[in-house]
């Protein structure tokens, strides 16, 4: 997979995408993430990106066409399945969606600011709109870090043991059920006597019960 991030803050992206699960699955060939500086598409002297919006009103727009230019020019190069628009008017993000982009070969995202695109890019390039929760951030900036967290954790061979994608929470709907490690007790605090007890079919049993108890209690709503 590849996602190339168009953003006015590529220094606010880097240091997610150079640690932990997601550096691996750059080191292992499995993603290429690219950061693309919309100044650098700008042809204005003052390398401007935004200005004010038409009819009056606060805050500052991004303009079409420095992204008209690295939207085309990435286009140029390569097919793009999908081109995602991060703003808090999007559809909200969840797991299916991340696994409908995971299966995807090449992504663009874009990072709204300010008072977010001109419309017109919406309009013309951007296939799908995404929020990830009702709040308002910054910036598409730390949204897109997510979604792509997201997704590149679900690619095949990112994670060590491929399974433990498929027992994530959400990924039945379900929450996921306690775990435990060593010590088997702790101040006085025992952990269930099943999960000692090698009997794995019991085990497995007693963990979709366990999920399906905390669904019922925390979010109902994923059961309807
Ligand atoms: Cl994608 N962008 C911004 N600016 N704020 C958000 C968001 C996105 N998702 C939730 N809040």
């Amino acid at each position: 997979m590849r996602i190339d991030i168009i953003t006015v803050l590529p220094e606010l992206m880097q240091s997610p995408f150079n640690a932990s699960i997601l550096n691996r699955a750059k080191e292992k060939g499995l993603v290429e993430v690219h950061f693309h500086n919309l100044r650098d598409y700008s042809s204005g002297t003052y390398k401007q990106v935004d200005d004010y919006q038409f009819g009056g009103g606060a805050g500052m727009v991004l303009m079409i066409e420095p992204i008209d230019k690295c939207i085309s020019k990435l286009k140029a190069e390569r097919d793009y399945d999908e081109v995602l628009y991060m703003t808090p008017d999007g559809d909200t993000f969840n797991q299916g969606m991340a696994n409908e982009l995971s299966l995807q070969t090449n992504l663009i995202i874009l990072c709204g600011h300010y008072k977010g695109v001109d419309q017109r890019v919406r309009d013309l390039f951007v296939t799908r709109e995404i929020s990830i929760g009702d709040y308002v951030l910054s910036g598409g900036e730390l949204a897109a870090a997510v979604v792509s967290d997201a997704v590149i954790r679900l690619l095949p061979g990112v994670l060590n043991d491929e399974t433990s994608a498929l027992t994530d929470t959400f990924q039945d709907n379900l929450l996921a059920p306690p775990v435990y490690t060593r010590p088997s007790s702790y101040k006085g605090m025992e952990v269930p006597k099943i999960l000692l007890s090698g009997d794995f079919p019991k085990i497995e049993k007693w963990r979709e019960d366990q999920a399906l108890e905390r669904t019922e209690q925390k979010r109902p709503d994923l059961l309807k």
